[in-house]
């Protein structure tokens, strides 16, 4: 079903229409076979970036396509309709961007057409194997050698781990706590700065995650990001904007999963009619779409909070939360529609039952956006 936008301008018409295009002519053809390699689309991200929409939300003067995120946030949905881990790839890498973006010194900032300008590709390195819920207790330590910072620790769970040319890496270099955490931007090549194998996961196999482990890697201190001790405020910042962007590919996602059961349904006959004539198929179809239009709503709504220069941190939390599950349902329940046929790789709708699973688990497990959510419901 064709999704009736209110856009904000002729240009984010036009660009919702290429990146149309783009997941219709390049990403659709291509997505089962990476899936079923466990192949990382490098060349196919490159492809996205030359299309402008590795650095959208980012100003036009620093090299990105200066789109609100409203504009930014659909073109997310559209990509994601067709291929979960290259919306995903876009949106770490608009993550990725932020810390520089929003707190590098103006010698960092001269990074940024580079960092947005469709070729590089970031990675953010918060959380570690034994934590990533309780991202202030991290213990990749980084200590000042001189004109450098020595690092030792292990990253994980890295999207991009082994793929990204950049790295932000949050790391101790104080005591306990938020307070002493620091950012800093590696390149890939800093030697000590170590990817593992990627993880064998459940779905999104084209993008599994990595391991980074850290051994003696030495990265100059004018990579430091926002002066020591402001990297945990810094890496909530930059999670509240992606937490957005992980529910609009949910909203995406799931969309995709409602269009395909719905002409399933209408196609396939038992008891001499379509399936979608029995009020059981047809409800479920009902409900599917609503929690979409839901997910969309919430969505956008935090999105014109951000975009309005308002707090939008608890909303986030709200879209994030219930467009992942609502993803989860709506693909769940997809499966169910196509019975037997929901269950075999014939069809898309298993693996998109597979894939929203993780969009319930990265940049904050749901549990950790209802503790969002409940804290500012209740602190004083
Ligand atoms: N924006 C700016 N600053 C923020 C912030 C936000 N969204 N959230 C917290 N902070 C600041 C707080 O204001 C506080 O600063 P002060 O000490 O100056 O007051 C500091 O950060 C510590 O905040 P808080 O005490 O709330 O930290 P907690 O350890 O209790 O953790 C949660 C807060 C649970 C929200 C945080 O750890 C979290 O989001 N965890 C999940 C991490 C995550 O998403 N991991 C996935 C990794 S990416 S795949």
């Amino acid at each position: 079903m064709t999704v009736d936008r209110i856009l904000p301008t002729e240009e984010a018409s036009d660009l919702l229409g290429l990146t149309q295009e783009l997941a219709t002519g390049e990403l659709a053809p291509r997505v089962s076979d990476f899936e079923a390699r466990g192949e990382f689309p490098r060349e196919i991200i490159r492809t996205v970036g030359r299309a402008g929409l590795l650095g959208l939300p980012y100003p036009e003067a620093d090299g990105g396509g200066g789109q609100p995120y409203e504009v930014y946030l659909q073109v997310l949905e559209i990509l994601a309709g067709s291929w979960l881990g290259i919306a995903e790839a876009v949106s770490v890498h608009t993550l990725s961007c932020f810390p520089v973006a929003a707190h590098g010194t103006e010698r960092q900032r001269k990074l940024l057409p580079d960092l947005l300008g469709g070729d590089l590709l970031g990675a953010y390195c918060l959380s570690e194997p034994q934590g990533g819920s309780d991202a202030a207790a991290l213990t990749t330590r980084a200590v000042r050698d001189g004109d450098d910072f020595v690092l030792d620790g292990t990253k994980a769970w890295i999207t991009h781990g082994g793929h990204a040319d950049f790295y932000n890496i949050f790391c101790r270099t104080g005591g306990p706590g938020a307070s002493g955490i620091s950012c800093l931007f590696a390149d890939a090549d800093t030697p000590g700065l170590i990817p593992q194998a990627p993880e064998r996961t459940m779905g999104m196999r084209s993008a599994a995650p990595a391991q980074i482990v850290l051994d003696g890697a030495r990265i100059p201190a004018d990579r430091l990001v926002g002066g020591e001790g402001t990297g945990f405020r810094i890496a909530m910042q930059a999670l509240d904007s992606g937490r957005l962007g992980i529910a609009a590919c949910a909203v995406g996602l799931a969309q995709a999963a409602v269009d395909y059961a719905a002409g399933y349904a209408r196609e396939r006959e038992q008891f001499g009619r379509p399936i979608a004539e029995f009020q059981g198929v047809g409800f479920l179809l009902a409900d599917m779409a609503t929690q979409v239009s839901a997910a969309r709503a919430l969505t956008l709504a935090a999105a014109r909070l951000k975009d309005a220069g308002r707090p939008f941190s608890t909303e986030a939390a709200k879209a994030k939360l219930f467009a992942t599950d609502a993803a989860m349902r709506v693909t769940t329940d997809a499966v169910q529609v196509l019975g037997g046929y929901g269950y075999v790789a014939d069809h898309p709708v298993e693996r998109w039952f597979r894939e929203a699973k993780v969009l319930q688990i990265v940049e904050g497990t749901n549990q950790i956006q209802r503790m969002v959510i409940s804290r500012a419901l209740t602190r004083g």
